[in-house]
């Protein structure tokens, strides 16, 4: 008996660590499976799901959308990239520019299969090439009606045609014009329910009005899901000077430049983090002649950080924050606005001592981040997976969503937190005032530690209260990703 008991245990010990062994890939994938489900919603492949996007750009206009697509490109495998579309704009009146999209896509096809080598998904050379379609070659609304289909604005139509239930996203860094014909064309042979279906489906997210047809767009299409600083740029009545997007690179006010940093926006920058020695994508980018890249924050809206909730544009991400409501009429609009859009919000930030509360705010308040995550992905380029920097990935060990009644303890847990490249992690608690409900100060004690705990305010109404868990590595950039916990605290 004894030896029998003996044997199996002989058996138990040999068998045991194999079949561990053999299980060990499986319990990870499952594991990280598990602690990746906040992180992304899942498609019915169980495959996370990508966000559609199609962008319209007045490219060649000025130097910034050219260096808004290189950026562009380096995030491209976060997306199903359905079209990259050359329009006009107020500033490029009478001409698209479809060959600076084939040549920066070419620079790109030189560098894709090293991005791939940092993280998988990059879109193929040839099938971006598909996808550069021309808009009608006239300014606003003179290029909206019937006769006026382009290439443009039929592959619009045939995008959000698809059997796909997936929205389709469309950053607008020129006019907005090639949409305006797409619905248009739509609103004129189609059924109302067929129309309404349509537009249902449409994101988009608007870098001011650089032409007369966003505001024709918003009237007529009143469901339509629309982010927009409303305005157009001339002479004294400068709508950017109150945009929410100037964010990316500037500040309002500008005799304040070291609370938005930004020193790190500048051509010197980019000379050394962009354009020299990081392969031929960078060498596409040009030099910052007004302000760097005032189209980026139409897609930085959409990178998958998690940061940011697409359909909340309350909650803010590295596009913005943007509230719903109908904005009082300004001297710089084309016309008053008839319905609530997604529009500008000011965020409350201290920097270098000073108190800022704009909306530009709203984006540079993560400045450091996004362009060092730009510079890493730019050394993807060139750079094997050992001699780049990759972001942390942020695990949650709570849900993104909890529910506590006033006065109960609260306790936030990221310690299982890891980095793909072994670096050291630090971490910074956020209390995101605005993007919630809650309107006092919440006091964090230990703001940068993995795990914390704080007593929930007492509230005779249910509030929620966003608690955003930034994550920064110490590799060459540091890099940072996010995590937010929303906490509904109920009386
Ligand atoms: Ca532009
Ligand atoms: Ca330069
Ligand atoms: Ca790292």
């Amino acid at each position: 008996m004894i030896r029998f008991l003996v044997r199996i245990n002989q058996l138990a010990s040999t068998i045991f660590p194999t079949i561990f062994k053999l299980m060990k890939p499986l319990l990870l994938f499952i594991l990280l499976f598990y602690f990746s489900i906040p992180f992304y919603s899942f498609g019915k492949d169980n495959k996370p799901d990508k966000h559609r996007i199609l962008i319209l750009t007045d490219i060649e206009n000025e130097p910034d959308d050219a260096e808004s697509l290189v950026r562009f490109l380096l995030y491209s495998n976060q997306f199903d990239v359905e079209g990259i579309v050359a329009t006009t704009s107020c500033w490029q009146r009478d001409k698209v520019a479809d060959w600076r999209i084939h040549e920066i896509v070419d620079a790109y096809g030189e560098v894709r299969d090293n991005l791939e080598k940092h993280e998988s998904g990059y879109p193929e050379h040839s099938f971006l090439k598909e996808r550069i379609k021309k808009g009608y070659t006239d300014f606003g609304m003179n290029a909206v009606g019937k006769g006026k289909d382009s290439e443009g604005s039929d592959w619009i139509i045939k995008t959000v045609d698809k059997d796909d239930p997936r929205p389709v996203w469309v950053p607008i860094w020129g006019g907005s014009n090639c949409l305006a014909q797409a619905l248009w064309k739509v609103k004129n042979t189609r059924s109302g329910a067929e129309v309404e279906k349509f537009v249902k489906k449409l994101r988009v997210y608007t870098i001011s009005d650089q032409d007369n047809s966003g505001p024709w767009i918003r009237n007529t299409f009143k469901e339509l899901f629309y982010i927009v600083s409303p305005g157009y740029h001339e002479g004294g009545a400068d709508s950017y000077y109150y945009a929410t997007w100037t964010g990316i690179s500037g500040e309002r006010h500008y005799h304040f430049p070291s609370g938005a940093n930004k020193y790190i926006v500048d051509n010197d920058w980019v000379d050394k983090n962009i354009q020299i020695n990081h392969g031929a994508l960078g060498e596409q980018y040009p030099d910052v002649a007004y302000i760097m890249e005032g189209d980026s924050p139409s897609f930085m809206y959409l990178i998958n950080n998690g940061l940011g909730s697409p359909e909340n544009p309350n909650w803010g991400s590295w596009g913005g924050r943007y509230e719903l409501y109908q904005p009082h009429t300004q001297i710089y609009f084309h016309e008053p606005e008839t319905r609530p859009i997604w529009t500008n919000a000011r965020d409350w930030v201290k920097a270098d001592g000073i108190d800022f509360i704009t909306e530009q705010a709203t984006i540079w308040r993560w400045r450091t981040h996004f362009q060092n995550d730009f510079a890493a992905r730019m050394d993807w380029c060139i750079s094997s997976f050992e001699n780049a920097n990759h972001a942390p990935i942020v695990r949650l060990n709570q849900l993104n969503n909890i529910t506590v009644k006033s006065d109960e303890m609260v306790d936030l847990d990221a310690s299982t937190s890891f980095d793909p490249d072994q670096n050291e992690l630090t971490f910074e608690w956020i209390y995101y005032r605005e993007a919630g409900n809650f309107s006092s100060k919440i006091e964090l004690k230990e703001k940068d530690k993995a795990k914390i705990s704080f007593k929930a305010p007492k509230v005779t109404k249910q509030k929620s209260i966003h608690l955003i868990v930034a994550v920064t590595d110490n590799g060459e950039p540091n890099l940072t990703s996010y995590q937010r916990t929303i906490i509904t605290v109920n009386p």
